[in-house]
Parts: structure tokens; sequence; C-alpha cells
């Protein structure tokens, strides 16, 4: 059986990594160590792609997506959420306290007030000048490997072996107001199956969307595939439509057993990884060659 606890998550997120697992190493359970873990990105601004400090849609608005699933396969989700960051926490709260899995916009925001969440502003001066800058051109073109890429997905298996996740985002910089991307669609941004293992989705929400990527991965990891394999396999079904020069789409995954594994498109991509007491980074392998 694996050395537990194990916590991964998308990107170089060390600090988000390391309070995840610390709440493991503490005893705290897959679900709530996932979310601590992602709340550190919510909560940090110089991060411009989630919660607090995250990039506006091309209309000024700071909208953020999130979602949760446990190892009973519980799931919540908010999506166009405007003035509260944690929306991790939110979406846990859909999972427990409603009959429903999804929550949008006014009604996520509601449910986040009647929960005593802190309203705020989630633009700051420097997205705010970056957004200004922004619409002298208003030319949008999502950019490779960049900031506007730091989505956080987190995957945390506890002492127990049982598995849960969180994905969380302020999605696409400058996209459409309205739009909602793949990060709080269950089964794209993030799934996780106890049986078999769980994964997560960076990079262009909508391709993700399209090949249901993390579901993906669970069900082939479920046939036998590795993590890895897994990974690799959910990357190429969006490779083989071509097309993919001027996106990134990167995964990670974990199954039962302990094992883990990445794939991007791009190089550049990395993912942390925290076992036996070790934080680390893990550079992913990627479809087009560094
Ligand atoms: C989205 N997948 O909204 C997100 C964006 C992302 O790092 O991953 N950014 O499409």
């Amino acid at each position: 059986s694996p050395s537990k606890p194990i916590s991964i998550c998308t990107w170089g997120f060390v600090n988000a990594n390391a309070a995840a697992a610390d709440a493991l190493e503490s005893g705290m359970n897959a679900l709530d160590a996932a979310i601590t873990g992602v709340q550190i990105e919510e909560e940090n601004i110089k991060n411009t792609t989630v919660g607090n400090g995250g990039t506006p849609d091309r209309e000024g608005h700071v909208t953020l997506d999130a979602c949760v699933m446990d190892h009973n396969g519980n799931a919540g989700s908010v999506v166009f959420v405007e003035n509260y960051t944690r929306v991790a926490t939110l979406a846990k709260i859909v999972m427990e306290e409603t009959p429903h899995v999804m929550l949008a916009g006014r009604g996520a925001e509601d449910l986040a007030a009647e929960n005593g969440f802190k309203k705020q502003d989630l633009l700051n001066e420097n997205t705010k000048s970056a957004y200004r800058e922004w619409l002298k051109t208003s030319d949008y073109k999502p950019v490779i490997n960049i900031e506007n890429h730091d989505t956080i997905g987190m995957l945390c298996m506890d002492k127990k072996g049982d598995i849960s996740g969180a994905c969380t985002t302020s999605g696409l910089a400058y996209k459409m107001h309205g739009r909602v991307g793949d990060s709080p669609i269950i089964g794209s941004g993030l799934f996780v199956d106890n049986e078999v293992g769980g994964a997560a989705a960076t990079g262009m929400g909508e391709e993700i969307m399209k090949s249901v990527g993390s579901f993906l991965i669970v069900e082939l990891m479920r046939q036998g595939k590795t993590p890895q394999e897994a990974c690799e396999e959910a990357v190429h079904r969006i490779t083989k439509k071509g097309g993919y020069e001027d996106f990134q789409v990167a995964y990670i995954a974990i199954n039962k057993n302990g094992e883990t594994g990445s794939y991007c498109i791009h190089p550049g991509f990395a993912m942390m990884e925290y076992r036996d007491g070790k934080n680390e980074r893990v550079n992913s392998k990627s479809f087009i060659k560094a």
C-alpha cells in the first residue's frame, strides 16, 4: 500500500501543496485538506488566475469558478461568482448543505453571504491597470504558460487512503462576460472516484470540457492505465484534432496505489507532489517536445 498521505497540485504552488500536506499529516481528511491547500491561492493576490487578485473578464468583472469532489462521490460546484473569494469552500457548502451540485452567479453569492463569507472587491491596482492596458487592443488571445494559466487543481490522499479534490480559478483572462470554463465542471476540471483515483486539469477550458478530460483519465485508469498513461491519452484526444499550437492543456492524476502522473501539450507545466515528508516540483512531460 502507498505511503500516505499524498498531495499533488497543478503548477508550482509550493505553499498551497505544503498547506495541504501539513493538514493531511495532522490527520485532516482529503477533502478538507485539498480545500485548505487551494485556499492559499484563492487568497494570494499575486496569483492573477485564482480568487482574490484574479484577472477580470473583458467587461472588468472578476468571476470565479470552483468545484470539489469527495471520496464518497459527492460533488459541489459554483460558477460565475463575483465578490467572494473562497469559492472552493463555497462549493463544499453547495455539496453538503443544499440538494444541488451546482450553483451559479447570484444564487451562489447569496449562499456565500448567508454563510458569513466576506464580500470584497477582488480587483486590485495591478489587475486594474493590466485590464486598462488590455482594453487598448482588446486582443483576446490566451497565451501559453504565462500567468493567465495558473488555475489550481489539487488531489489529496489522506492517511486512510481516501482521495478527494478541489479546483478553483478566475478562468481565462479577459474571457467573455458569463463565460464558464472547465474548472467547476465535474468530470472536466476535476473528477474523483475513490475506488480508482482522481484527475484535475488546467489550461484551455473549452478543450478540456469538450473531451471531459478528468473523467476520461479516471475511466482510463479504471481500465488499467497508469496515471501517466491516462494523462497522455487524454492530451492526445485533444491534440489529434489539431489546432493546439496556441493553447495549453495540462492534466495531473493519482490512482489508488498512490502512483501519480502528469502530461501537457506544451513544455513548461509542472505539478507539485508531496509524499514521505517531501514537497517537490515535478516537471511534466509534454506532447510538444521542449
Ligand atoms: C479555464 N482551465 O477557465 C481554466 C483556466 C486555467 O490556469 O486553467 N488557467 O479554462
